[in-house]
């Protein structure tokens, strides 16, 4: 099977649901628009479906503004028009952004994961360890959530299975301590890939969002040009909150790439779109289930043919 295949089979699994509501289900835009001829209020029709899939209002308004101009214009009579021209659009909101991880020339790459409570970092950094192992690179991990009681061993369990090792401090420790350390441990064994869980956090949690420039600040002077990745976890399931945080945490923490997990467990999956349209940061990965395999780089021509594809 061939990789962009294997990409798109990927999606259409982790946006089963989001598929089903937006596009093949009884509810879906191919039921709604295959073999129909366009009037006003199917373009209503269309307009509300994007915005249930979690499109976002700027996307569909553009989106529905552009169809009806045609519509009435004369250049589009038909639904299954509609369809191809959505598709073309949204594929296009992603001019060659670069996707690609940032990887630091010599020495280890340091990637720190961040974002608010129980959006799934942790988890994440199960996959990008698994996904790194797979491509021969060795990976350290730092246990900087020293914030939450159970964060520590719930990485070490997940380092455990992946054999992979864990630098730890205190519970309740400073977290920039903690990255000191997994900087200097990263650089002692001559690690590949160094990567930092961090504690939940609020975008409006002051100290917390210090804490983490401090972090940012330790580790640049550790190892050179390092953070060379701040990934943004967002929960596909929380909506619009994830367009807040993406927005919030962008200014914040110099954000380089957005993560975005739990895509499987949402009929939201438009989310994606929307993001792309609040920030100019690439998602660069998306989540699709709990397991350190259930993760897959993100790819607009594969996420598009996978949401449209019957
Ligand atoms: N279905 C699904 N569940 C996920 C995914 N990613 C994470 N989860 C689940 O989300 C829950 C929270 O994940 P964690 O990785 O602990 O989240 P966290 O951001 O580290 O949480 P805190 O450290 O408490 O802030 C767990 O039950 C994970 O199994 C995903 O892509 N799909
Ligand atoms: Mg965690």
């Amino acid at each position: 099977m061939g990789f962009f295949r294997s990409l798109v089979d990927g999606f259409k699994k982790g946006l089963e649901k989001t598929r089903e509501a937006l596009v093949t289900g009884a509810q879906g835009l191919k039921n709604l628009l295959t073999g129909r001829t366009l009037d006003d209020a199917l373009i209503d029709q269309l307009q509300a479906r994007l915005l249930q899939a979690d499109v976002g209002v700027k996307t569909t308004s553009r989106l529905i503004a552009r169809i009806r101009d045609d519509f009435r214009s004369g250049k589009i009579a038909t639904g299954d028009q509609v369809l191809d021209y959505l598709k073309a659009e949204i594929r296009a909101m992603w001019p060659q952004q670069d996707r690609a991880l940032r990887l630091a020339p010599s020495g280890p790459t340091v990637i720190l994961m961040t974002g608010v409570n129980g959006v799934g970092k942790t988890t994440s950094i199960a996959k990008l360890c698994q996904h790194f192992i797979d491509q021969n690179r060795s990976v350290v991990l730092g246990a900087c959530d020293t914030f939450r009681a159970g964060a520590v061993a719930q990485l070490e369990t997940w380092a455990a299975r992946l054999g992979v090792p864990v630098i730890r401090g205190q519970q309740g420790g400073d977290p920039a301590a903690v990255a000191f350390d997994a900087c200097a441990a990263a650089k002692a064994r001559n690690a590949d890939i160094l990567i930092l869980d961090t504690a939940g956090r609020l975008q409006t949690q002051d100290p917390l969002m210090r804490q983490l420039a401090k972090i940012v600040a330790v580790v640049g002077r550790q190892i050179p040009g390092a953070p060379h990745e701040v990934l943004l976890v967002l929960d596909a399931t929380s909506g619009q909150n994830a367009l807040r945080q993406a927005e919030e945490f962008g200014k914040a923490a110099g954000v380089t790439g957005v993560f975005l997990s739990k895509l499987d467990g949402t009929a939201k999956g438009g989310i994606v779109i929307a993001v792309r349209e609040v920030t100019d940061t690439p998602v660069k990965f998306v989540g699709t289930g709990e397991t350190p395999r259930d993760m897959q780089p993100f790819d607009p021509e594969a996420f598009v043919e996978a949401l449209f594809e019957v």
